[in-house]
């Protein structure tokens, strides 16, 4: 069990990822979409892992997504998605099972919904909590980081979700374009929130449901 965290921490490392977390699946309380529901018995440790975005960028995004954004974006999930299913391979080579997600894909377009929701993963695996603002808050790097998710039957010491929040930080709910972030954060306007980036994404011509206002003003704790 040690000498694979020992592995798994130096793997994370080598490939450059800037936060990364275990997390007991037993606590993921949220369904698994368009996968056979045993997956949660036959994986019992999730992998969360997450990149930073440049401040740069996100300083671009204050008055709405943009050109440069996009591309960020792009490139982070693309790096997400090449970790996960590298790392899966090299999991599957010491002889255990192990299952990649996209960073960033739908599978239920009626209900927005991915495979696995990496925002929970990452939440019991330690790395933040779902703050005012719909997103997984890491204590230093803000709503700042990007996630994907690999499943696994490696036995690992998992992590405890962290006890934080966002206590009296109220940055994001008056820069939603939408209004979609409320004081009581289980009052998120998911449907708000969804039409604005719709709108945003024809005007600017972006062909990518993005936004980022509230990425920018989260600094985390
Ligand atoms: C679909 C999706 C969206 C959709 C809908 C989000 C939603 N569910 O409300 C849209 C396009 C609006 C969106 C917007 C954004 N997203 Co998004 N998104 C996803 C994606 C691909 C799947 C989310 C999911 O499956 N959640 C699971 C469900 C169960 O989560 P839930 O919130 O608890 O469920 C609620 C909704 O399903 C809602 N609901 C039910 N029916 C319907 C119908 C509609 C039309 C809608 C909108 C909602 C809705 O009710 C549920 C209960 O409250 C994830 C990647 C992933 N696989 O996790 C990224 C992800 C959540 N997004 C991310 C980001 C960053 C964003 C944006 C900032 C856009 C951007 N990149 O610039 C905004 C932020 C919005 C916000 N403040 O919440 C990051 C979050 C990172 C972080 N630090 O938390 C993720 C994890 C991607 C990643 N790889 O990192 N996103």
């Amino acid at each position: 069990m040690e000498s694979n965290d020992t592995w798994l921490k130096d793997y994370c490392e080598r490939e450059g990822l800037d936060v990364f977390g275990v997390g007991n699946m037993a606590r993921y309380d949220k369904e698994l979409v368009g996968v056979d529901d045993s997956v949660k018995d036959r994986f019992p440790f999730a992998i969360s892992f997450g990149l930073v975005l440049s401040k740069g960028v996100i300083g671009t995004v204050e008055d709405g997504p943009n050109v440069l954004y996009l591309h960020h974006y792009r490139q982070a999930n693309y790096r997400l998605d090449m970790v996960a299913y590298l790392l899966s391979k090299e999991i599957e080579k010491k002889g255990y099972q192990a299952m990649p997600f996209p960073a960033s894909q739908l599978v239920d377009w009626r209900n927005q919904k991915g495979h696995i929701c990496h925002k929970r993963v990452g939440e019991i695996s330690g790395l933040g909590w779902i703050g005012r603002n719909n997103l997984l808050v890491h204590p230093l790097f803000g709503a700042r980081a990007r996630y994907n998710t690999v499943l696994t039957d490696m036995p690992l010491t998992a992590h405890e979700p962290l006890q934080a929040g966002c206590g009296d930080c109220r940055a994001c709910i008056s820069v939603c374009p939408a209004g979609a972030i409320k004081d009581d954060r289980s009052e998120f306007d998911h449907i708000g929130c969804f039409n604005m980036i719709t709108q945003l994404k024809n005007k600017r011509n972006l062909g990518h449901h993005i936004c980022g206002i509230c990425i920018a003003v989260c600094q985390g704790q």
